[in-house]
């Protein structure tokens, strides 16, 4: 039953130390597996008509999770992707014979402009098939000079192309058995199938590589504020959870849909704060190789402060590396990374400044109609979640597979670190001593101690200069 395209996509499974454990455990899963190639944006979702055909008849349950995640995608796009494919998915959904559950991977953030969000489908600012013919004769210009008031008071396109999705499942459902799950901010695994595999910079794991690699410094964040993460497999588990629960519960109601708000911030909550000492903890210890400087982020709250702080901690020394790659003969590159850097965190920054309360109820009720026996096998219990583990092996997993960092290259990184702190000193010292010499040393007095200061200085680094080259 292989075509070309469940090759290409075996393949890509085979190489992924995401499936070692699956093909040690079950060495001919990839029979289990049939292929389709399809494009969300193309008419019928580009599926042959023999696919369409193998779909409708043998299809018991849907798990439609694709979209874009790009928070700022043209408008146009992400309802192309987000709504418009979902409308597509559905219709498909509709002539499958033997459907018995559509699940609909949504976000937390979908209703961002309210602070207390509830398991229910609100209705959004726009009917989205106004909006649907709208774009079709607007511009791109147009439109994206239209976008900041249509999204109002959403931060982004992708939260309200969710949002405009989640309302249009509700009005297409049909007779389907539909369940929504929104997952908050989804981070790498805490358990499955093994702790912190991840495989990509999305959401807030770019943020956390360039806090270990010592590039950022500072962030506009509230310290308190949750940081509603959660782990992917327990996004999984309870997505399967889910579409369990609402397959066997057919036989009671013709039709049902059901929400689930995927969260963590209300059951164990974990704070930005907490986040931030993590990253320093784990990258301290840990480092990522050929930092730029030591791992040392702080979060203001302030706008003003984090302006300042950026401009003298990122900007600054990004101008003084630039500097020295110039006069050294290479390109400079620093800059580059730092604009790119603060063009991420200005996306972000809505997200880690903010709090949402998110009601949780049907996935507690969730949990408590599953046997013992599931409730082990498919666990998405976050209250035995310890944070502090958990972000370790994130930090650790991010090393490992998004950086393909190895754990011998650990003592060469820590010497790394200590090399850039005596710089920090020596760079800090001569600043002092200039300043001292151009302002200061005037009177015999001030002489004086300025000799005292600069012996008891070089003192001190000759005592780094020792204690480094003994290590
Ligand atoms: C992170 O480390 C820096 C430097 O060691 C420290 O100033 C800062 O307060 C730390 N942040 C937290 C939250 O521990
Ligand atoms: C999710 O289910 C899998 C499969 O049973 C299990 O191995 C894993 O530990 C579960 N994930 C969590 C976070 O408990
Ligand atoms: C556990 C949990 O998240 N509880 C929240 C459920 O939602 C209500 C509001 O609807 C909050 O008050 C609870 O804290």
């Amino acid at each position: 039953m292989l075509g070309k395209t469940s090759d290409i996509v075996l393949i890509v499974i085979c190489l992924s130390q995401l499936f070692e454990r699956l093909q040690a455990e079950q060495p001919d899963f990839a029979e289990k597996i049939i292929a389709v190639n399809s494009d969300l944006t193309l008419l019928e979702l580009d599926l042959s008509k023999e696919d369409q055909s193998i779909l409708v008849e043998n299809i018991n349950i849907v798990f439609h999770c694709a979209a874009t995640i790009r928070f700022n995608e043209p408008l146009k796009d992400a309802m192309q992707l987000n709504v418009l494919a979902t409308q597509k998915m559905l219709a498909l959904a509709h002539r499958m014979k033997h459907l018995e559950v559509f699940i609909h991977v949504s976000t937390a953030y979908a209703h961002c402009d309210r602070e207390v969000i509830e398991e229910v489908v609100y209705p959004p600012p726009v009917n989205y098939r106004k909006l649907i013919d709208t774009l079709d004769w607007m511009d791109d210009d147009l439109v994206a000079t239209l976008t900041p008031k249509l999204i109002g008071e959403r931060p982004n396109t992708y939260t309200y192309t969710k949002a405009l999705a989640e309302y249009l499942v509700l009005q297409e459902a049909g007779d389907l058995n539909i369940a929504i799950v929104r997952p908050s901010i989804v981070g790498a695994s805490w358990k499955e199938p093994f702790p912190g595999w991840i495989d990509n910079f999305n959401g807030p794991s770019g943020i956390f590589i360039a806090a270990g690699k010592g590039i950022l410094r500072t962030m506009r964040a509230s310290n308190d504020a949750v940081a509603d993460l959660v782990p992917v497999d327990v996004v999984i588990n309870a997505t399967l959870a889910a579409a369990w629960f609402s397959g066997s519960q057919r036989v009671n109601r013709p039709r049902s849909l059901m929400v689930y708000n995927c969260t963590t911030g209300g059951i164990n909550p974990f704070h930005w704060g907490e986040v931030e000492n993590c990253i320093n903890m784990t990258f301290k210890n840990n480092p990522l190789e050929q930092a730029f400087r030591r791992p040392n982020v702080n979060l203001r709250s302030n706008p003003f402060t984090n302006q300042y702080w950026t401009t003298v901690s990122h900007t600054l020394p990004a101008l003084l590396f630039d500097g020295y790659l110039t006069l050294m003969g290479h390109k400079p590159r620093m800059m580059k990374t730092i604009t790119r850097l603060h063009k991420a965190m200005v996306v972000l920054e809505y997200f880690t400044s903010h709090s949402w309360v998110w009601n949780t109820d049907n996935v507690a009720m969730l949990l408590s109609h599953m046997s013992p026996e599931d409730k082990k096998v498919f666990n998405f219990d976050v209250r035995q979640l310890h944070w502090a583990e958990y972000m370790e092996n994130y930090c650790m997993g991010m090393k490992k597979y998004v950086l393909n960092e190895e754990l011998s290259g650990l003592p060469a990184a820590r010497k790394h670190l200590n090399k850039l702190r005596n710089i920090r000193y020596t760079f800090n010292t001569v600043l002092v001593v200039l300043i001292w010499r151009i302002f200061i040393a005037r009177s015999q007095m001030a002489r004086n101690i300025w000799y005292f200061v600069v012996s008891l200085c070089f003192k001190f680094l000759s005592y780094f200069r020792a204690s480094s080259t003994m290590r």
